[in-house]
C-alpha cells in the first residue's frame, strides 16, 4: 500500500511515493520537475497551472505503474496564495513572493500599527513578502483581482482545491500569513480590518492530518484514476521538513536547508516576547500543536541565482561542480550578509555580491569559485550567528544541529556549518519535506501514534551523516571578522 507526497519547493517539486515495510519507510521518487517562475513585464508569477499539470503527471505515473495510491498530501513554500472569484475560478496568476510590489509596504504598516501590535497578535517574523503585505499592496493598488475576490487559498490549498473541488485553509501555512492569531487560533480580525480585507475571504482552518476530500470526478475521469483521499499535511514545506527531523530528544535545533535556510527549534506554544521580537524570530504552526520557533536565512537562493546567471551565459555548471570550484578557491577572502535586502530579489546576483564586498572594503570575488566560496562561507558563518540566537530565544543549549533538505547534498556546506558552530551536524534526510508529508499522512491513517513515533521510524529508515567540527581556531577567528565586516551585531 503506497501513499504519495507532493513537495513543491521554490526551485523544484517532486512526488515521493512512500511505503511502510516492517516499520521501515521505503520511498521512491515517482516524479520530479523544476519550478520556474515566470516574469511578465515588471511582475513575477508562479506558473501555477504548470505545477498543477505536474501534480496530475505524478498521478498518471502512479496509475501507469499499477500503483494503488491510498492517499495524497501536498506541501509547498509559504506565504503565497491564489484568489478565487464568485464563480469558483482562480482570478489571475499568483504572485511570487519575490515580486517587488511589496517593497516598502511592511515598513508603512509597521509604522501605522506598531511592530509590537503585529508581532503580539501573530508571533510571526517581519519579512517584507509576508501575505499581509502582499494583500495590503494589492489593496492600495486597487487591484481589480482583489475587488473580484470571494475566497483566499494558499498555494497548497489552491492545488488541493483544483484536485478535489473543496476549499480549506490549512493551519501551518495559515500561520505564515502574519494575520492568523495563534493565541486565539483564528484569523485576526483587527489585522484584516487594518489592511481592508474582508474576513469572509478566509474559511475553515484545518489541522495537519485532517481529511480534506477526494480526487473529484472530473479529475478521476480525465486521468482514469479512482477517488483517492486527500489529506491536509503540514502544508507549509518547512512544517513538513521539521516533522521529519530524525531527533530522538524533545528539544533539538534544526536547519532546513534548501532555497531558504530555516534555523530554529520546536516548541509547544508560541514564544511571543521581547526577545523573539527583537531577534525577529517566528512562530509558525506545526504538527500536533507544535510551533516552529525559527528564523529565515536567505539560504541557497543566492547560489541558485548565480548559477542561473552562469547558465544563461552558457557556462552550465552543476551544483557539485560549483561546490568543487569553491573548495579550490582561497579561503576567507570576502563575505556577505546573506540576509541583506540586496539579495532578496531575482537577477544580477554576482554584481550585487561584488558590490557588497566593494562597499564593505573587502576583496572583490572574481571567479565563479571565489563567488561560490564567498556565498557558502557566508552562509555557514550566518548559521553560527543564528544558532546562537536560537539558543538565546529558547533559553536552551543544543549539542548539535540537525540538517535536512536538498542543501545537505552540499557536503562542504555541512562541514563548514559544523566548523562554524563548533558542534556536530547530523545531516539527513535530504527529502525532509516530502518525508514529513508522508509521516503526517501515516499519522492520519493510524499507522503512527504521533510525530515522535514517526521521527523514530524516520531515524531508523534513513542514513544520517555526522560532521564533526574541524579547524576551530580558524573558523572562530573568521567569525569575529565576519561579524565586523557585515555589521550584523547591533
Ligand atoms: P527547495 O525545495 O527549497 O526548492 P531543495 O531542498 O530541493 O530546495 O534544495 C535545493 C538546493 O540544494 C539547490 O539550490 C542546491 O544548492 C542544493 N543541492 C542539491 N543537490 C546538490 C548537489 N548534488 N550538490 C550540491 N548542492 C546541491
Ligand atoms: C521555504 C519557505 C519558508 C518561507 C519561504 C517563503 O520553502 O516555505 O519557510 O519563509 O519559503
Amino acid at each position: 500500500m503506497s501513499i504519495l507526497a507532493y513537495d513543491l519547493g521554490a526551485s523544484s517539486g517532486r512526488a515521493l511515493l512512500g511505503r511502510l515495510t516492517d516499520r521501515r519507510i521505503v520511498t521512491e521518487e515517482l516524479h520530479r520537475f523544476s519550478n520556474d517562475p515566470v516574469s511578465i513585464g515588471d511582475r513575477l508569477h508562479w506558473d501555477i497551472l504548470r505545477l498543477y499539470h505536474e501534480i496530475k503527471a505524478g498521478l498518471l505515473k502512479a496509475k501507469q505503474g499499477g500503483l494503488d495510491v491510498q492517499s495524497i498530501g501536498i506541501d509547498s513554500w509559504a506565504v503565497d496564495f491564489g484568489l478565487i472569484g464568485q464563480n469558483g475560478e482562480l482570478l489571475g496568476n499568483p504572485y511570487h513572493y519575490r515580486d517587488p510590489h511589496t517593497d516598502g509596504v511592511m515598513e508603512k504598516l509597521m509604522a501605522e500599527l506598531t511592530p509590537s501590535h503585529i508581532f503580539g497578535k501573530t508571533g510571526i517574523q517581519f519579512l517584507p513578502f509576508n501575505t499581509i503585505y502582499q494583500l495590503a499592496a494589492l489593496k492600495s493598488a486597487n487591484s481589480p483581482v482583489l475587488q473580484a475576490t470571494d475566497k483566499f487559498l494558499m498555494i497548497p490549498d489552491l492545488l488541493r482545491y483544483f484536485l478535489t473541488g473543496e476549499m480549506f485553509n490549512e493551519f501551518s501555512n495559515a500561520t505564515t500569513t502574519q494575520f492568523y492569531n495563534p493565541l486565539t487560533m483564528s484569523w485576526d480580525r483587527d489585522l484584516l480590518a487594518a489592511i481592508g480585507v474582508p474576513e469572509s475571504f478566509f474559511g475553515t482552518v484545518v489541522q495537519p492530518g485532517a481529511s480534506v476530500g477526494k480526487i473529484r470526478l472530473a479529475v478521476q475521469s480525465e486521468l482514469g484514476i479512482g477517488a483517492i483521499p486527500v489529506i491536509a499535511v503540514a502544508e507549509h514545506d518547512t512544517g513538513s521538513a521539521v516533522a521529519a527531523v530524525p531527533a530522538l530528544e524533545k528539544s533539538f535545533a534544526y536547519l532546513s536547508c534548501g532555497t531558504w535556510s530555516l534555523m530554529g527549534t520546536e516548541v509547544d506554544a508560541p514564544v511571543i516576547n521581547e526577545i523573539s521580537q527583537r531577534l525577529n524570530f517566528t512562530n509558525e504552526g506545526g504538527v500536533g500543536g507544535t510551533f516552529r520557533l525559527l528564523k529565515n536565512i536567505m539560504g541557497l537562493w543566492i547560489l541558485q541565482e548565480t548559477k542561473r546567471e552562469w547558465d544563461r551565459a552558457g557556462q552550465n555548471y552543476s551544483f557539485p561542480e560549483l561546490v568543487q570550484l569553491a573548495e579550490q578557491a582561497p579561503n576567507f577572502g570576502s563575505w556577505i550578509d546573506p540576509d541583506d535586502v540586496l539579495f532578496l530579489h531575482a537577477g544580477d546576483m554576482t554584481p550585487r555580491i561584488r558590490q557588497y564586498c566593494q562597499q564593505t572594503g573587502q576583496r572583490v570575488p572574481e571567479s565563479p569559485g571565489e563567488v561560490v566560496r564567498c556565498i557558502l562561507e557566508s552562509l555557514a558563518l550566518k548559521y553560527r550567528y543564528v544558532f546562537g540566537m536560537t539558543e538565546e530565544v529558547s533559553a536552551q543549549r543544543f549539542n548539535g544541529l540537525h540538517m535536512v533538505g536538498g542543501g545537505i547534498n552540499n557536503e562542504l556546506l555541512c562541514q563548514w556549518t559544523s566548523n562554524a558552530i563548533g558542534k556536530p551536524v547530523w545531516a539527513g534526510p535530504a527529502e525532509g519535506s516530502a518525508i514529513g508529508n508522508l509521516a503526517v499522512q501515516w499519522i492520519a491513517r493510524g499507522e503512527f501514534a504521533d510525530i515522535w513515533e514517526a521521527r523514530k521510524v524516520i531515524r531508523e529508515s534513513f542514513p544520517v551523516k555526522v560532521y564533526e567540527p574541524a579547524q576551530r581556531d580558524a573558523w572562530e577567528d573568521a567569525y569575529g571578522r565576519f561579524v565586523k565586516v557585515t555589521g550584523i551585531r547591533a
